[in-house]
């Protein structure tokens, strides 16, 4: 079997096909889907029937896993996260975001597997950092580059929603202790390809640091609604065992919440990743 990739739009996405992601993947066909990554951003997996041991294997060759301070895991398998629209509140996720910018190493990427959806709907999309900065004018793209974003982990948890049981809230003050708000720079470099990324986020992304409030508002207003445009984005229509894996360095990402009270239930493996720079 030979492992192609077949891009799906020219910002990012590629599918990829050819490989069997249950078993254990050979260093060729690793390297094959990092340079994948690299270039398109977030791959797409069809008919891929994964265990959470398998997925954790898969997504662990790309780097150590994260377990999530809020969202249930697999019991027998932690670094596996549970989306299950029966059990936790994921609201939250249908607001364009990148995942746990609230960390001072945000994850390099995640491997999300579809184990059951809604007859339709409940599809995700993504949209790529890089193809939204290089679409800024130069003058732009020079004055923000340098500066930096603060990200607060309670403007996707709020405690309202995350708060609602004494062990919740329990856990949801530790997480808020244990992150407090912290700066990132709003153009990132990409630590592998160079290439340089815009790094806010709706889901997290609070204040432009260097500016006043008026100013932070405004252009963070700005450079949401740029990042998130048509062009600069994919949308994915899932099947029961597809599997996404998205580089979180450079792209955001939104799961259209439309089909509840239609049940949806996610798999995420998160890989740690480095400082942003
Ligand atoms: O449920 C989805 O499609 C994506 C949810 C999400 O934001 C994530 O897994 O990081
Ligand atoms: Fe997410």
């Amino acid at each position: 079997m030979s492992l192609t990739v077949t891009p799906l739009s020219p910002a990012l996405g590629a599918q990829i096909s050819g490989v069997d992601i249950s078993r254990e993947i050979t260093t060729e066909q690793r390297d094959a889907i990092e340079q994948a990554l690299l270039k398109h951003q977030v791959l797409f997996f069809r008919d891929q029937p994964i265990n959470p041991e398998q997925q954790a294997r898969f997504a662990a060759r790309f780097g150590d896993l994260h377990i999530h301070p809020i969202y249930p895991n697999v019991p027998e398998t932690p670094q596996v996260l549970v989306l299950d629209t029966a059990v936790t509140d994921v609201r939250d996720n249908a607001v364009w975001h990148t995942d746990v910018t609230f960390l001072p190493t945000p994850a390099l990427g995640a491997v999300l597997s579809a184990k059951q959806l809604p007859a339709y709907g409940g599809d995700t999309l993504w949209a790529s950092g890089i193809a939204a900065f290089e679409a800024l004018s130069a003058p732009l793209r020079e004055m923000l580059d340098g500066l930096t974003a603060t990200h607060d982990f309670t403007k996707s948890f709020p405690l309202e929603r995350f708060g609602t049981t004494p062990e919740d809230l329990a856990r949801w003050e530790a997480t808020r202790r244990n992150n407090p708000p912290l700066s990132h720079p709003v153009v990132r470099t990409h630590p592998v390809s160079g290439r340089k990324a815009l790094f806010v986020n709706e889901g997290f992304t609070t204040r432009i640091n260097e500016l006043s409030e008026l100013e932070s508002d405004a252009l963070l207003r700005l450079l949401f609604a740029h990042a998130t445009r048509p062009e600069f984005s994919i949308r994915w229509r899932w099947q029961e065992n597809d599997v996404a894996f998205w580089d979180n360095r450079v792209t955001q990402h939104f799961a259209v919440d439309d089909y509840r009270p239609n049940r949806r239930v996610m798999h995420r493996a998160t890989i740690l990743g480095d400082a942003p720079f």
